[in-house]
């Protein structure tokens, strides 16, 4: 069935699948009623990065090469965002936000999504985001989000901390609930974060009807997780301080061979996998066993009895191998018209599953439309 843009969709879905016609785009809108997702199994990957820094080979690692993976599903459709609403939450030069936002626009393309398998976009241009961020504060409680560690760390010993920083949760809920994610492609990190989002989405059905689609956490067994290299029992983070913690996608051999040189390890120089108690060679054995495509036990045999530079000076040469590829990509996608133009598309898309969405949750909760 074909609508147009205007068409009114009932709030009490059957189980049809409806296709909503907007210019070019042709989007698949899902109706979610209990019975409809026992009969739809199309899944939906929603997720994003935010412009908070140079990305580093932690979100490469933990979240974009996920999304280059899932968007090849069958039956499947993918939902890339940066969310440069949540940047916002810490102090950021307006100039420098602006150029980082298309930078990882780039950067997703460069790493392998495909803007015609994904939809790539700008969460700031599809104003729902805001819009149901702004009704879920209204059905979520400060309980919940005092739980929240990521608030805890990084409002930690900071004077002034911005509501924004605290009720991030609820707008990373909305991002996710707007497009009916089934599924949500992040690092470890993530996980508290996506817990909240289906207890939110979970009571707003029980209230109000069945509204959302409870989405789930898609985490990798392995390298959900990729720390610190000068601190191994801390997350590599692209705002840490530390320069010598992480490694950027974008960053030169000659940068980085240093800090994987100096990435701290311990005093036994025997090569074990062994995250308790030899945090960092386990963690350099990660990034290698993720970047090389071999497994931790095959580099375990093969660097057994050698020391911990030959791994690290062969780990260099890895990573150099892997971050020229995308490197040379990301400066093949240069043409900021074309860019614009893919990111366009995309929140234009988004937009009319956005809306959808948003007028279903304002129905729901008893606010007019005319
Ligand atoms: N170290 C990591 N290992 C694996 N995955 C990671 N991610 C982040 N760090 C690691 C995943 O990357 C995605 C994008 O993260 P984000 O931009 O939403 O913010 P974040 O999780 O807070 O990541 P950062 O790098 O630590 O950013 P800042 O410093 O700005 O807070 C997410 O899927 C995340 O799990």
């Amino acid at each position: 069935m074909v609508l147009n843009q205007d068409t009114t969709i009932g709030r009490k879905p059957s189980h049809a699948i409806i296709y909503v016609k907007k210019n070019e785009n042709k989007v698949r809108i899902r109706f979610i009623s209990v019975k409809s997702r026992e009969v739809d199994t199309l899944k939906r990957f929603f997720s994003g990065v935010q412009p908070s820094g140079n990305l580093t080979i932690g979100n490469y690692l933990g979240a974009i090469k996920q999304f280059v993976e899932l968007q090849h599903e069958p039956d499947a459709e993918a939902f890339y965002c940066v969310v440069d609403m949540h940047a916002i939450t810490v102090a950021q030069d307006p100039e420098e936000l602006r150029r980082r936002t298309r930078e990882i626009a780039q950067i997703y393309l460069a790493c392998g999504v495909d803007p015609k398998q994904a939809t790539v976009f700008i969460q700031s241009h599809v104003k729902e985001h805001a819009e149901l961020g702004w009704l879920l504060q209204c059905a979520s409680y400060m309980g919940e989000l005092n739980r929240m560690t990521q608030f805890k760390d990084k409002a930690e010993g900071k004077a002034n901390v911005n509501v924004g920083l605290f009720t991030y949760p609820i707008l990373m809920a909305a991002d996710i609930l707007l497009y009916d994610t089934t599924h949500v492609p992040v690092g470890n990190d993530q996980k508290q974060h996506i817990e909240l989002t289906r207890d939110i989405a979970e009571r707003f059905n029980n209230k109000y009807g069945d509204t959302f689609v409870i989405p789930e956490p898609k985490i990798q067994e392995f390298g959900a997780r990729i720390m610190a290299l000068d601190e191994p029992t801390k997350k590599m983070s692209k705002s840490a301080e530390s320069e010598a913690s992480r490694i950027a996608i974008l960053e030169t051999p000659d940068v980085f061979k240093k800090k994987i040189m100096r990435a701290v390890t311990d005093t036994e120089n025997s090569i074990a996998f062994d995250e308790t108690n030899k945090p960092g060679i386990s963690n350099l054995l990660t990034i290698y066993s993720m970047f090389a495509d071999e497994s931790i036990e095959s580099l375990v045999e093969r660097y057994h009895g050698q020391g911990y530079g030959t791994l690290k000076k062969d780990l260099v040469e890895v990573v150099t191998e892997q971050l020229s590829k995308i490197q040379q990509r990301f400066n093949e996608y240069n043409d900021v018209a074309e860019l614009d133009k893919i990111l366009r598309a995309g929140a234009e898309k988004a937009s009319v599953i956005a809306e959808q969405t948003c007028n279903r949750v304002k129905d729901a909760m008893g606010l007019l439309r005319i």
